[in-house]
This record gives C-alpha cells, structure tokens and sequence, in this order.
C-alpha cells in the first residue's frame, strides 16, 4: 500500500520535537556578535571584539546612509505588497525585519565583488545599484529572468530553486581564481563572492555541495546564510539540531553567528570575511539571526501557523528602532529622521508610478530564444500565434 499525505503528516507531527536552539532568538547568547543592544546602545559582546576595527571604516555619512536604506527599503517592500493585493504583481517576498542583516553586508561588499541572492534581498540590490523596478516587473511576470549582472553591480539573479545559486557562487568564485581575479594582494581589485540563503536552503543538497568545494578549492567568498527563523510554514528548528554556523566547521571553514537585526555587526563580520576571502584565506559562514516579520510571500498565511508570542518578541527588536535609537543615543537630529521619512514616501510613491507604468513585452520574443539558429518548427509555431492573434482583430470574425 502507498503512503498517503495523511501518513506523511502524521509522521511529521510524530517526530520529536527538536530542541529550540535559538530559542525566539539571541537574547544572552555570548556565541552571536553583536555591537548594539536591542534598546539601542553602543556595548560589543565579547564575541564582537575581534571585529570592531572594521567599525573604524564607517564615517557619519555611512551610518545616515544604513538608516536610509533601511526606512526606504521598508517602505518599498509595503508598497510592493499593496501592489500585488491590488493585482498589480503576481507575487511579492516580503523582505520586512531583514533590513539590517541585508544592508550592512551590503555595504561591507566592494565594486569588484559579485552577489548572489535568493530572492528577498531587494535592499542588496538597491545598494549594489539595481532598479528595484526590475524586481516587481520580474515579479509581474513580464520578463524572464531579471537583469545583466554586470550592468548592475555584479548582482546576479533571484533564485528561486532553493539554494542553486550557493552552486553557482561556488562556481563563479573558483573562475575567480582561475582568472587570477582574487588574491593577488591588491585589496582594490581583488574579487569576492557573497551568497545569500536561507536557513530551509542549507537543507538543500545543493548547499552542501557548495559548501564542499568552496572548502577543498579555499574559494574566495562568503556564504550569508539568514536565519529568519522559518522556511514558509517548517520552524528553523526542524532544519537542523545545532545552529545553523557550527556546520562550517564540519566542512572546513570558519563560520560566526551574527545578531542580524544589528547592522554594525552584519557589516563588520562581512567585512572581515570578505577582506579574507579577497585576500586568498578562503571561503567562511556567518549565520545571521534575524526574522520574517511578514509572510512568506503575499501567498501564505503566517497567522495558521506561528505563535503571536514569538512574532511579538521579534518586532520589539526591530532592526530599524534599534539603530534609530542608537543614531539618537548619538545625537542625531530629529529633522534628518523626519527627512528620511518623507524621502522613503517619496520613493515608494514613485515606485507605485512607475510599477503602473510597466507594460508586457511582445508576444513573440517567446520565440526569439528558444534556438541560436532559426529554427523551422519555431518559426511555424510563431507564424501560427500570428495567424491568431490577427483573428482577433476588428473586422473580423
Ligand atoms: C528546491 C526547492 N524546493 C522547494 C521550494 C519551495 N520553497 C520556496 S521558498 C521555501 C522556503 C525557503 O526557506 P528559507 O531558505 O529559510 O528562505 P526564506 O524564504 O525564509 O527567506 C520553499 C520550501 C523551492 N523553491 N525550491
Ligand atoms: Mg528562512
């Protein structure tokens, strides 16, 4: 007799319930780097230390620029998400209480560097100089794929095949080396890789295999691995029994765990582990603890399957608060907050236009690339859509 998906479910739910390592997160954790505490203050954790030189690179203006992307990607991702409510996009991945994982090892990224995401790093691609326009038009279904990587900061498509682009980031790093791209002792131009996914793609096979050749060939990149805590409906908990970081040491790399809503420590652990990975010592992990405040996607419904108690815990760290409170603790002026404000407004109105504005490619560019050469059945395929489509034509019948 076959199993049927009641079988299936009752095996789920017969496992045992696997042991809460992160348990609502970080709150106490010595392990986990952090530079700012959830209230906003300026106090490194013992594990943050090694990592604090890296602040040193960051002036003022760095620290205004991280709250700005932040607020502006927030109000973005709501705005793209009324959208599709309003039937505007097919889909849209929610990328709210991520922002401070995503924007600091955004910036800890160089020019030269190549970035592969999944397909919630929207900030990253802002950052790394994508039209995030881009981003709802593939999400509207009017382009195949996305964008040129290289007339786009060298940030590389959205990924929905879990954990495929680790593999492609491997690989990417390891024509790196054979070009002579990487290690050669000029941080200027030296290249690196960083690779975004998430806590359900480190199950994936496909992660592991990356991880493998990443490790035997000393690959120069930095797998950013953000554990928000859930893949769709499944708790991180059932992905693995040990924290997602201490995995890195079974393949042969250094791996950090990081308190991802605090975007200091995101930027100066990538920091550190890219100038290693430019600089020839290999590949290394971070595992960035974060948390998907919203769904899923606009597909799915977190209130069937989370507790209120956990979603309460995570939205009084909130990535934004904590460094806003932080810029305040600094001093910050009050008009340069508001002005932030209006400017995220601005920019999500504009994105609104320009989203409305967005129309569908010719019908037949379904053809062009199905072949390098011409190629006769596509090309009575494409005279016969012709054919119909002119039936429609008025006059008629
Ligand atoms: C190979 C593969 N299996 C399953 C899916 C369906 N799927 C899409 S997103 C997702 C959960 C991914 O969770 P995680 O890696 O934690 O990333 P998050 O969505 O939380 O950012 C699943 C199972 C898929 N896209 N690809
Ligand atoms: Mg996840």
């Amino acid at each position: 007799m076959s199993a049927t998906r009641n079988d299936a479910t009752a095996l789920v739910s017969a496992a045992p319930t696997p042991a809460a390592h992160t348990p609502f997160g970080l709150d106490g954790a010595d392990t986990c780097v952090r530079m700012i505490s959830p209230g906003g203050v300026f106090e490194p954790n013992a594990a943050a230390e090694q990592f604090l030189p890296y602040l040193d690179r960051l002036t003022e203006a760095d620290h205004r620029r991280f709250y700005r992307d932040m607020v502006v990607v927030r109000k973005f991702d709501t705005e793209a998400a009324n959208l599709q409510r309003q039937g505007q996009l097919a889909l849209w991945v929610p990328s709210h209480g991520q922002e401070a994982a995503q924007v600091g090892s955004a910036y800890a990224t160089r020019p030269q560097d190549h970035v592969f995401p999944s397909y919630r790093e929207h900030v990253v691609g802002m950052i790394r100089g994508l039209d995030v326009v881009d981003i709802l038009r593939m999400l509207r279904g009017v382009t195949l794929g996305g964008w040129v990587p290289e007339e786009h900061g060298n940030f590389h498509l959205y990924t929905l095949v879990l954990a495929s682009q680790t593999l492609h980031s491997t690989g990417y790093a390891m024509g790196m080396q054979l070009d002579g791209s990487t290690a050669t002792g000029n941080p200027e131009t030296d290249q690196a890789v960083i690779v975004y996914y998430g806590d359900g793609a480190s199950s994936q096979g496909d992660a592991s295999e990356a991880l493998v050749f990443a490790a035997s060939y000393q690959t120069p990149q930095v797998f950013f691995l953000q554990n928000n805590h859930w893949a769709i409906s499944v708790p991180v908990a059932r992905q693995s029994r040990t924290p997602l970081y201490l995995r890195a040491s079974g393949f042969g790399m250094p791996g950090t765990q990081i308190d991802g809503n605090d975007v200091l420590a995101s930027f100066a652990v990538t920091a550190k582990s890219l100038d290693d990975a430019r600089a020839g010592h290999g590949p290394s992990l971070i595992e960035a603890l974060t948390y998907r405040v919203g769904a899923h996607t606009t597909a799915d419904d977190p209130t069937k399957y989370r507790d209120p108690d956990e979603l309460a815990y995570w939205v009084a760290r909130d990535p934004i608060v904590r460094f806003r409170n932080y810029l305040q603790g600094r001093g910050i002026e009050q008009e340069f907050l508001d002005a932030v404000d209006e400017e995220a407004a601005d920019f999500a109105a504009d994105t609104r236009r320009r989203a409305l504005d967005i129309t569908g490619p010719e019908q037949s560019v379904i053809f062009d690339n199905v072949y390098a050469e011409p190629h006769p059945l596509v090309a009575e395929q494409k005279a016969w859509l012709d054919r119909y489509e002119a039936s429609f034509d008025e006059g008629e019948n």
